[in-house]
């Protein structure tokens, strides 16, 4: 569409006078793949202000590339960019077809830019346009995983060492063909791991009989220091769940995530029911309307929406609130497949939201570092968002050119009689 053809449906408003300084100039979409895809949004007005969002779709890259080029940033062209919420509302309600994963990714991008040029704009870090600090540092969990219980004791152990104040603990289980969160070899946890997806087997009750006993040796091994998480992935039925969160309450977990599909999120009363295990769940939501009676009902104790998950800060930020209601705390999402653009923007986030968590972080690699120079930095178990203008992290196109897309998909799991499972 040409700019003089989306003029000629715009509203009389003066965010399109053309020399309005906050006018939209260009937005465009930047697939980059170092080491991994992402895909980034970098969005310009006519003072020449930039903004960087992040859209990346695990396994789906290119769908949300197309619906940002094809239905996005012809609308976005010639709007004022201080018009964050307008535009959001305008991008959510305008598509008529609401939610979903690509829709809300796509937004988030959009959303996210925005909050980055207008702190940039005003000279001000993210976070203080959000309300300031709350905190002097956001608490992280790294992954920690090995092919067996020894070795996994081991990688926790590293992690400690590093000063994590937290560790995720993933086995391989015995039986178990290719357990979720363990890597192969040296290379960081990456399960989009090929053009088609890997087929994965899956033993439910090789898992339930295995994962107390890793966790008894963690607590063996290192005492009750230590705030130890554990990932499910969706794997278990509701009374499975519930099994196993009772066979963890000795060990103290931080939470049990994703312990069943949230889909339905009544299944997660039957869950609660039975164990004080706490229960984290909602990396794979889109909106408040997936979360909404988990959290109402004290369903689950962290919510696991993440910034570019759920159309951007404007919606995480009502996620936030609503679920403080009721003690409901935020641990957001934050796996190599959320790009370090929006690492930083969580970080902003999680450095003022008052019902802060915890905060996934898996460090990216030195090749994805180096494509998206950012302010933030870990110290002592803690990241920290920096003090520059915006989000603090940017693109380097020129060396986002040098890695060009590969397309790779998450595995899918069967159980052992064949019959498909949830990966
Ligand atoms: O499997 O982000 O808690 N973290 C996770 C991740 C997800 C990936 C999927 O793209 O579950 O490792
Ligand atoms: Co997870």
């Amino acid at each position: 569409m040409s700019q003089a053809a989306a003029g000629a449906n715009a509203q009389p408003d003066t965010a399109r006078e053309p020399d309005a300084p906050f006018r939209i100039r260009a937005a465009r979409v930047i697939v980059t793949s170092p080491g991994r895809n992402f895909v980034t949004l970098k969005i310009e007005t006519e003072q020449g202000i930039h903004g960087v969002g992040d859209a990346t779709l695990n396994g789906r890259e290119l769908a949300v590339a197309a619906y940002l080029n094809d239905h996005v940033i012809p609308v976005l062209i010639g709007r004022d960019a201080r018009r964050i919420e307008d535009i959001w509302q305008y991008l959510y309600r305008g598509a008529y077809w609401r939610r979903g994963p690509v829709t809300m990714r796509a937004i988030a991008a959009v959303d996210v830019a925005l909050w980055d040029l207008k702190a940039k704009a005003l000279g001000a870090p993210l976070y203080d346009l959000l309300g300031g600090k709350s905190r002097n540092g956001v608490m992280v969990y790294g992954h920690a995983n090995g092919a067996d219980t020894a070795e996994t004791l081991d990688a926790v152990g590293r992690y400690l060492d590093a000063g994590y104040k937290a560790v995720r603990a993933q086995s391989g289980v015995p039986g178990v063909k290719m357990a979720y969160g363990v890597g192969r070899g040296d290379l960081y946890y990456e399960p989009a791991d090929a053009s088609l997806p890997t087929e994965t087997l899956w033993d439910t009750r090789a898992y339930m009989n295995f994962a107390p006993k890793l966790f008894e040796a963690l607590r063996v091994r290192f005492g009750e220091g230590p705030r130890l998480l554990h990932d499910v992935h969706h794997r278990l039925t509701p009374i499975e769940a519930a099994q196993l969160g009772k066979r963890l309450e000795p060990y103290d977990l931080f939470w049990m995530e994703d312990a069943t599909p949230a889909e339905n999120q009544e299944a997660f009363r039957l869950i609660r029911q039975h164990t004080t295990t706490p229960l984290a769940v909602g990396e794979v939501f889109n909106t408040i309307w997936d979360a909404k009676d988990l959290i109402q009902n004290q369903l689950i104790d962290y919510i696991r929406t993440s910034v570019v998950g759920v159309g951007g800060i404007t919606h995480l930020r009502r996620i936030a609130d609503f679920a403080a209601l009721w003690s409901v705390r935020t641990g957001s999402h934050g796996a190599t497949d959320l790009s370090p653009v929006t690492m930083g923007a969580a970080l902003h986030f999680d450095t003022w939201v008052p019902n802060f968590g915890i905060q996934e972080y898996m460090r990216h690699t030195p090749e994805t570092d180096a494509v998206f120079p950012h302010a933030y930095t870990f110290a002592d178990g803690l990241l920290h968002p920096g003090d520059a203008p915006g989000h603090g992290v940017d693109i380097d196109e020129a060396l986002a050119a040098k890695y060009p897309y590969e397309p790779r998909q998450l595995p899918v799991a069967r159980l052992t009689d064949g019959t498909m499972w949830n990966w």
